[in-house]
């Protein structure tokens, strides 16, 4: 039971809560202790079992603190067993439907009897939901689209998922005598934003004891294939997990064929045929032409390279490269001219330009978050609390932004040690003016704009929109541009390169957005900007302390991108910053 899992638990009894028809309150605490326990960084089994004291957790009182114990201690909950009896627990699904909610939710069920995500798509296709009060034929084709997007998207997991399931699971492994040495490759280790299924490969003269182990980890739901050196394993999340298990020498080679990606693969073995080599998981041999000989034997022909990754490259006479840039994305050329991209690394980040704090929707005081940014040895930050726009953010009026600013003060006459940027993230209006006066703008050290609203404007005005906002003379960064949501929301419809056209010619920085949710601009379009000359910043867009850690999935997602230090502005010095944002 990792905290994902728990995290869930207590989201799926929320929305039944609702569907019920719940107070708020009690509602609002499951969605808040979800929220609290999927951003926590240490696993809540480990608290439970060392007997930590769970109330101590933001969100979590003593009913909640007593239901984690009970779901780590049994891997069920008692609550949701109870409420599942009064509603179908399928029609958890449903809520999250864009367009739907709890309150339709409850309305489909008990009017027209619908449980499934299937069954409701029936009664669409039939007109039937268009007909119920308060849907209508608009909402009916919405929820058709919602249904079309949902099943687009539902096959694979989020990164940051596939991390909280794969952590244990190889340190759980390495508890194994017989593994030699283990690692993950596939799209997870290539960091995609999102992972199909899990690869682990793994080292051992015993592969027995280690398919043994890796079967019976206790997440496992089914096992589907255990060989004497590959297996399979669907965990109860539903993530697969495929196993190979390779004798020493061909570690590296199996580690290259692994990782892929498949396109690659393909070219680095067309490499190796027109060298009278054949690349596979074995190693790399001298076929002297005869192909056959191996469709026998994987080890037919002289071995020639396999014991580690670098030499794989080294015999189709490349450099070995970064795993987040194989993509066949001109990675094999760049590596024949010798001028593979030099990759920005986690180390290289000097501050985070966007965060929260409780002065809108953040969990943390700002003396609180700057804590958290001195302890990651950072330069500077920004403190970058939502505009008015916002309301149920508790965004700022021009009012409270001086407030806030006496107080930056106040803490920055204490803290010299980092630097506090004021700032803010200013909503972009549907008309593309911007949620805070120029005189107040002219004050700011760095403005970040974003759209939060409206999102399903025609692509035209979506994009004169965003044009309009970037264009305001005040703004230095567009933050989360497409402001796509990783499977749950699309992108928005809009010309992102004409944006990005316009964000060069203005100045203008691009974010991406390190969230895992987010990871916004994603890795093709930020190749894109730096092409167009653009910068890029990563920023976590934290709102507690903990997410500040959430750096590393924008640095990975930058590396996918080829960039390095120097196409990253909170990668410089602070002097060097702050005169890209005096413009
Ligand atoms: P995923 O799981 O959809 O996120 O993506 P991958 O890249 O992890 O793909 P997966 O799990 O199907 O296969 C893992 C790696 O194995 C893949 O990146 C490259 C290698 N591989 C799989 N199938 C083939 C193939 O047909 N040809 C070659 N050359 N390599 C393959
Ligand atoms: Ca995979
Ligand atoms: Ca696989
Ligand atoms: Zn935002």
């Amino acid at each position: 039971m990792e905290n994902i899992d728990i995290a869930r638990m207590f989201e799926d009894v929320a929305a039944l809560l609702e569907i019920q028809g719940a107070n708020p309150f009690r509602i609002r605490a499951y969605q808040n202790a979800a929220r609290t326990i999927e951003s926590h960084t240490t696993p809540l089994r480990k608290l439970v079992t060392e007997g930590a004291k769970l109330t101590d957790l933001p969100g979590v009182g003593k009913d909640i603190a007593g239901y984690i114990t009970e779901l780590v201690e049994t891997g069920e909950l008692g609550l949701f067993k109870e409420l599942t009896e009064k509603v179908p627990p399928s029609l958890i699904e449903l809520t999250r439907l864009p367009g739907v909610g709890a309150k339709k939710t409850k309305k489909l069920w008990e009017e027209l009897g619908i449980e499934t995500i299937d069954g409701l798509e029936r009664a669409a296709n039939a007109g039937e939901v268009a007909d119920l009060e308060g849907f209508g034929a608009k909402s009916q084709q919405k929820i058709l689209e919602g249904i079309a997007a949902h099943r687009r998207r539902q096959a694979r997991f989020r990164i940051s998922d596939a991390d909280q399931y794969v952590e244990p699971l190889i340190a759980y492994m390495k508890e194994e005598k017989a593994v030699e040495r283990i690692e993950v490759a596939g799209s997870y280790r290539r960091r995609r934003e999102t992972v199909g299924d899990i690869d682990i490969l793994a080292i051992a003269s015993e592969p027995g004891q280690v398919m043994q182990r890796f079967t019976s980890y206790p997440d496992v739901s089914r096992v589907e294939l255990a060989g004497d050196t590959k297996g399979t394993v669907v965990l109860r999340s539903g993530l697969q997990v495929d196993l190979r298990i390779l004798p020493p020498q061909s570690y590296g080679a199996a580690l290259q064929y692994f990782t892929g990606s498949k396109e690659h693969n393909v070219k680095l073995r067309k490499r190796a045929v027109a060298r009278d080599l054949r690349v596979s998981e074995y190693g790399v041999f001298l076929t002297g032409g005869e192909e056959e000989a191996a469709a026998a034997d994987p080890y037919a022909g002289e071995f020639v390279a396999g014991w580690e990754e670098g030499e794989v490259y080294e015999a189709v006479e490349l450099a070995w490269m970064a795993p987040e840039l194989r993509e066949d994305r001109g990675e094999i050329e760049a590596a024949e001219r010798g001028q593979l991209p030099d990759l920005i690394t986690l180390d290289d980040i000097r501050g985070d330009l966007q965060m929260h704090s409780t002065w809108s929707d953040g969990k943390h005081s700002i003396e609180e978050m700057l804590d958290g940014c001195v302890e990651r040895g950072y330069e500077y930050f920004a403190v970058t609390d939502h505009s008015k726009a916002l309301a149920m953010t508790g965004g700022l009026d021009a009012a409270k932004l001086r407030d806030q600013w006496v107080e930056i003060e106040e803490i920055a006459s204490r803290r010299p040690e980092i630097r506090v940027l004021r700032s803010m993230e200013v909503d972009i209006l549907a008309d593309g003016g911007l949620d805070l006066e120029d005189e107040m703008l002219a004050q700011l050290d760095v403005v970040l704009v974003s759209v939060h609203s409206k999102f399903d404007l025609p692509a035209t005005k979506q994009t004169e929109r965003i044009l309009k906002a970037i264009q305001h003379p005040a703004v230095h960064i567009l933050a989360h541009p497409t402001g796509r949501l990783i499977n749950r929301r699309d992108p928005m419809e809009f010309d992102l390169d004409e944006v990005l056209q316009c964000a060069a010619e203005c100045d203008v920085i691009v974010e991406l957005n390190a969230h895992p949710e987010r990871l916004d601009l994603r890795d093709t379009h930020l190749m894109r900007a730096r092409e167009l000359g653009l910068k890029v910043v990563i920023s976590t867009d934290a709102h507690r302390v903990a997410d500040l850690g959430l750096m590393r999935y924008g640095v990975d997602q930058a590396r996918r991108a080829w960039l390095g230090r120097d196409d990253v502005v909170n990668t410089y010095p602070l002097e060097k910053l702050l005169t890209i944002f005096d413009k």
